[in-house]
């Protein structure tokens, strides 16, 4: 059977990068595993939490077992950007994640990314030890890029047609592939001139965030035109509806459907997956990478 699906053999220029204190070799497939510190995440419906207070205990048992399955990153998150979420303030914010992110680091070895939009929890989470910043609105927020550029840490740019609340009401692309990468040309050009490095800059498509099923489906399918570009890409594909609509199966069922797509992805040439289940993940893609480096 044709394909149009082309692999890439990674270069030597972009095998490692540097996240805080910490050397990854990005040639191999990377998990970061989820830390959600939301009460309301549809993903684990604020398990972490007990009476709406952040459970710091928890959130460390859950982060300890990610590192044991032998997740690279973990990413802490104290807002909710499921479609319809409601906004945290800047000070609920910074006391769900800078805890987790002080904790972290001092038992764990790990690169600790923060999933944030926020200039003071940029600042804050880079001076309690963050590697990474991930940012859903890919540094749009006033003040965002500023305070990202002097943290000196690589970002991860995500795109997102629209924005949480509003963002599944009617999502229209010409070419869904074609309007992400452009999208990532200008920001990429911005963050160059607000003093973020192009070598310090990850990509990743956002499933889910202003994308009908058959968007991210084609966006999987043709995510190695993304690879192309030459910046290392994640993507975020786990528990979500995109599995969920072809499945018919709840959020606590999606795991064997997120594994087929974490392996299509990283066939493409995606680096580094952000899951849940991050033990299950990381057993997929070292098989899918020795079956890929074999010669
Ligand atoms: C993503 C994310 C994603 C990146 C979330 C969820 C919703 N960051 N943060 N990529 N999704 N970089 O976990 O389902 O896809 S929050």
């Amino acid at each position: 059977m044709l394909t149009t699906v082309t692999y890439r053999v990674p270069t030597k220029r972009e095998a490692k990068m540097l996240f805080g204190d910490k050397w990854l070799d990005l040639t191999e497939p990377h998990v970061m595993g989820v830390v959600n510190v939301t009460p309301d995440s549809f993903s684990d419906g604020g398990s972490l939490f007990a009476s709406q207070s952040l459970c710091l205990d928890a959130a460390m048992v859950r982060a300890r077992a990610m590192v044991a399955e032998g997740a690279s990153f973990l990413d802490i998150g104290g807002e909710s950007t499921r479609p319809g979420a409601d906004s945290v303030s800047v000070q609920q914010e910074l006391d769900r994640v800078i805890p987790v992110i002080e904790a972290i680091r001092a038992s764990l070895d790990v690169v600790v990314s923060v999933d944030t939009s926020t200039p003071q929890v940029i600042t804050a989470a880079a001076k309690a030890g963050a590697g990474l910043i991930n940012d859903v609105r890919a540094l749009g927020r006033s003040g965002a890029l500023q305070a990202a550029a002097d943290t000196q840490l690589p970002v991860c740019l995500m795109h997102m047609q629209g924005d949480p609340k509003t963002m599944q009401d009617n999502p229209i692309y010409d070419s869904i592939v074609g309007d992400i990468g452009l999208y990532f040309d200008d920001r990429v050009k911005q963050c160059s001139l607000g003093g973020i490095p192009v070598d310090r800059i990850l990509i990743d498509p956002g499933f889910g965030f202003g994308k009908t099923l058959d968007h991210n489906l084609q966006l999987l399918k043709q995510l190695d035109q993304l690879v192309s570009k030459g910046l290392p890409v994640l993507v975020g594909m786990s528990r979500k509806s995109m599995i969920g609509s072809v499945l018919d199966r709840p959020v606590d069922e999606r795991l064997y459907g997120g594994l087929a797509v974490s392996v299509m992805a990283y066939e493409r040439g995606a680096r580094i997956v952000r899951v849940h289940d991050v033990g299950p993940t990381v057993d997929s893609l070292r098989m899918a990478h020795a079956v890929m480096m074999s010669v």
